[in-house]
């Protein structure tokens, strides 16, 4: 109830995410500690909740007894527990083999079990209860992602005071394919326990809104959905990356000559086509192979004259999907290297691995095209990573029209993943096109992500809970 006097106590801004912002390591002397965790969120939330006495309620990521609350960068840690079982149904389950993939449009197919979503709503309670034992009189709270849905309505339950966010990372999938879940309401009326519900895209916010009209005969107008004597507000906030910081650190002298190593042991081939990927079957990374693989047949480009570099890291291993898809990947990739492979060199060079940001801008900055071709992304950061990294104007973008990023990188080379032919002749013009109109393209991208960084998405949606908050009947203050 916040007024306990342990580490977190009383925080006026708390953060609730799957995972917490740091991760385990070991160190050199033997001994675990943690270590802030690589990912963007961190960054974008840091400022917002550090320097605040804010706090961040998440799992660690290994099952078991959950480490007492403690402070990191500024921020109160408030560790969830997870048992090993509820690992299972609740993240790899639920989260990942449920909504995951009904959320992406069904691209794999969805399997429902009734033991996975009580894991789902039980687990969700401790995250609930968790924020509202650290959360300061109307504190606002920010609940992230489709983990954590029915966070927002459990909170406000027990904490009518609070001003909850909510934003959702992943597509939010139209009324005729949510409706398959066999627990839409509760999910529909978990998220409306917040003030304001955020998404990648306006098509997104849209969805949310005619399924609360829908299923709950909710009036609503416009973006804005009344709710229990609230209103609630949906609206789309597109990710983005700390844009100068990567465009900083593509053009150090370390990363430019690491690029040009690269090149080198590649074999100097003329062209490097790149693609990076979490491993997932949402990122249409086996589209690439085929199309890669026609291009070789066709003898419009040869191999290893043109190698394609594709890096896919690690992902979800112990869900059956991902581990089914990974063998037919690597299977392709076994596969052209026999036919189109020389002693000379492969024609795919693929790893399956992670790698260091500096690596990652490197290989940005060598590639001659950059081919990002999911079937469906909630934003795609790697595609805003690539057009970070070019300052020198350089490269080509072929990017799915599927990935939310394509709303806003317009002078990519967009593409249907589902159509062969087009990713083709895409490609083969993103290769061919002359370096003027290239530098023409990457300009306009660029300008675009340099005034939509992750700073402005993180206070734009911070800026739009406190006014929705505002105006509520109950005048909670914010
Ligand atoms: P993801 O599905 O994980 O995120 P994405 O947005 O592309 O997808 O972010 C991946 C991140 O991982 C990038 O920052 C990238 O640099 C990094 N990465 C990828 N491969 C790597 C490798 N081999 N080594 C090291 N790092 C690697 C979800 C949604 C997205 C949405 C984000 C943020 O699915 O649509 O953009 O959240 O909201």
């Amino acid at each position: 109830d916040g007024t306990g006097d342990g580490v977190g106590a009383d925080s006026p801004v708390v953060v609730v995410a799957n995972r917490l912002p740091v991760d385990q390591v070991t160190g050199a002397d033997g001994e675990p500690r943690w270590q802030r965790s690589p990912g963007g969120l961190v960054t974008a939330l840091e400022p917002f909740v550090a320097g605040r006495g804010g706090a961040w309620v998440g799992w660690s990521g290994s099952a078991g007894e959950a480490p007492e609350p403690f402070e990191s960068g500024g921020m109160s840690l408030i560790p969830v527990a997870l048992t090993d079982d509820e690992v299972d149904r609740y993240y790899e389950g639920m989260s990942n083999a449920s909504l995951w993939p009904l959320y992406h449009d069904v691209v794999e197919k969805p399997e429902y079990h009734r033991n996975w979503w009580d894991t789902y709503v039980q687990v969700n309670k401790r995250f609930a209860q968790r924020a509202a034992e650290v959360a300061a009189e109307n504190a606002i709270v920010w609940v992230h992602d489709y983990q954590l849905q029915l966070v927002p309505a459990l909170l406000r339950q027990q904490r009518p005071d609070l001003t909850i966010g909510f934003f959702l990372h992943i597509p939010f999938p139209p009324y005729e394919l949510f409706t398959q879940l066999p627990w839409r309401s509760a999910i529909v009326e978990g998220l409306l326990g917040a003030d304001l519900v955020g998404f990648q895209r306006p098509a997104a916010a849209q969805n949310f809104v005619q399924l609360a009209r829908r299923l709950h005969d909710l009036p609503a107008r416009g973006q804005v959905v009344e709710y229990d004597g609230r209103t609630v507000a949906a609206r789309a906030f597109p990710i983005s990356i700390d844009v100068a910081a990567f465009d900083e650190l593509a053009r150090s002298p370390e990363v430019l000559a690491r690029a040009k190593e690269i090149r080198e042991e590649l074999g100097s081939p003329s062209t490097i086509i790149l693609g990076v990927d979490r491993l997932d079957y949402t990122k249409g990374i086996g589209v690439r192979l085929e199309a890669f693989e026609e291009l070789l047949e066709d003898g419009a480009v040869e191999a290893p004259d043109t190698v394609l570099v594709q890096v896919a890291t690690p992902s979800r291993e112990r869900v059956e999907h991902y581990v089914h898809m990974r063998e037919t990947i690597e299977q392709q990739v076994g596969h052209i290297n026999g036919v189109f492979g020389s002693i000379a060199g492969p024609a795919v060079h693929y790893f399956n691995q992670s790698m260091p940001r500096e690596e990652l801008a490197a290989l940005y900055r060598a590639a001659d095209v950059m081919l990002v071709t999911p079937y469906r992304d909630g934003m795609n950061l790697v595609a805003k990573e690539y057009v970070a990294a070019r300052g020198d104007l350089g490269g080509a973008l072929v990017l799915s029209e599927f990935a939310g990023a394509a709303a806003e990188l317009k002078q990519a080379f967009l593409v249907n993943p589902h159509d062969i032919a087009g990713v083709k002749s895409q490609l083969l013009r993103a290769l061919r096109m002359e370096p003027a109109e290239g530098a023409k393209r990457m300009r306009a991208m660029r300008r675009h992500l340099f005034k939509n960084d992750l700073d402005h998405w993180a206070s734009s949606f911070f800026e739009a809970l406190r006014s929705q908050a505002s105006g509520q009947p109950t005048g909670r203050a914010a």
